[in-house]
């Protein structure tokens, strides 16, 4: 049972190990820092390394389910796009070969011949990767591959991770503000039938590091949930005796100070849309609001089952406060996953109407509240 699980575990394993790779490795390193210092600009090199390495990421959970998961194949989307332009002008596409000698030939093309990187990358894309997790023999649910859809963010909070710093101090509750703890690879299935998400994955490659040896180790979590069926790797955190919240620092400043005063100074600000969520999963804060619309369906979609699967939820932020304007029923507009049209581009998968994750209805509750009480003021005064 749980093959899907085990084979969605093994792929993030897989990609967090490419992730580090790509900080650690001088050569791999060197690439990821060059668009970044701004040197020789002009250089025929590879558009972009750090889009490399997300695409490769990609590639590599696509390549790796797809292969166990034929019937998945043609429903896996993520973030990036493969199509690459190399320094001579090839138009390349990047993709995980049957064998690592043929992935590693691909991308010394992309890579202008620079065949170490090449290497490098392709013995980590081909690598085997087994979980040995005792805590999946006891998942017997059974899911319909046949009719669910996955997105994947390869990398979420890129700028983080390509900054790389690795001494942030987090806040007394463990938030991390900024650096590599916010950068997180994210997979997510939904139900292509109900729009519904039913497992979630997210994969920390940067939660610690060895002082002596500056390795990174990575730590993976889960969560089905699936026609009543909710199991997670992680337990249902209590609510605290205050109200906590975590948004980006480019929220809105209406929004920040409605719920400062509910929050008695536990707002924090942190980046990374897929870690702010992760927050809340871990019980460091009750809620996350943003209401931009620059989050995106693979942004949301694992982080969001892993949420259902403990009694949490995302909404719609814009909806949601719509919906219970008119009073009539308090139902959740709940953020919903569509089948994947690679070509509409990313606008067509943004969050639009804002995202609001939680674990307890009660801070839904109250939250929204707060919000509509702000605004019946600003009207009021206007
Ligand atoms: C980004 C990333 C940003 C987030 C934005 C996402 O994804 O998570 O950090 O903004 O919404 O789309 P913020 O940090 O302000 O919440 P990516 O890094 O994959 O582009
Ligand atoms: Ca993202
Ligand atoms: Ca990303």
């Amino acid at each position: 049972m749980a093959q899907l699980l085990r084979a969605l575990l093994g792929a993030s394993e897989k990609a967090a190990g490419v992730a580090q790779l790509c900080r650690q490795q001088e050569t791999l390193f060197q690439l990821l820092i060059e668009e970044k210092s701004g040197v020789d600009k002009n250089k025929k090199f590879v558009q972009d390394f750090k889009t490399l390495a997300d695409v490769i990421i990609q590639e590599l959970i696509r390549h790796d389910i797809g292969k166990k998961f034929p019937e998945l194949q043609n429903f896996i989307g993520g973030e990036e796009s493969n199509k690459f332009e190399n320094g001579l002008g090839e138009s390349i596409t990047m993709r995980v070969c049957p064998t690592q000698q043929e992935t590693a030939a691909l991308l010394c093309k992309i890579l202008d011949q620079n065949q170490k990187a090449a290497e490098l990358l392709a013995a980590a894309v081909h690598e085997e990767v087994v979980i040995q997790d005792q805590d999946l023999d006891r998942v017997s649910v059974v899911l319909p591959t046949d009719r669910l859809g996955i997105w994947i963010d390869p990398i979420d909070s890129t700028n983080q991770y390509i900054r790389g710093a690795s001494d942030v101090t987090p806040s007394a509750s463990g938030i991390y503000s900024s650096g590599l703890r916010s950068a997180l690879v994210l997979v997510g299935v939904y139900d292509r039938l109900t729009g519904n998400p039913v497992l979630g994955v997210i994969n920390e490659p940067f939660v610690q590091q060895d002082p002596r040896t500056k390795r990174w180790n990575s730590r993976y979590h889960w969560g089905i949930s699936y026609h009543g069926t909710n199991i997670c790797s992680l337990p249902r955190p209590n609510p605290g005796s205050g109200l906590s919240v975590v948004m980006s620092s480019s929220e809105s400043i209406e929004n920040q100070q409605a719920l400062a005063p509910i929050c008695g100074g536990h707002v924090y600000h942190a980046a990374g849309a897929g870690y702010k969520i992760l927050c809340v999963i871990l019980g460091l804060v009750d809620a996350y609001i943003f209401s931009g619309d620059t989050t995106f369906k693979w942004d949301t979609c694992g982080p969001h089952a892993i949420l259902k699967a403990l009694g949490g939820n995302i909404v719609d932020l814009t909806r949601i406060r719509e919906v219970w304007k008119e009073g009539a029923n308090k139902l959740l507009p709940e953020l919903t996953y569509e089948s994947v049209q690679q070509e509409l581009g990313a606008e067509k998968w943004a969050n639009k109407g804002g995202v609001l994750a939680f674990m307890h209805r009660e801070h839904l509750e109250i939250i929204i509240k707060a919000l509509t009480e702000a605004d019946q003021c600003a009207h009021s005064a206007s």
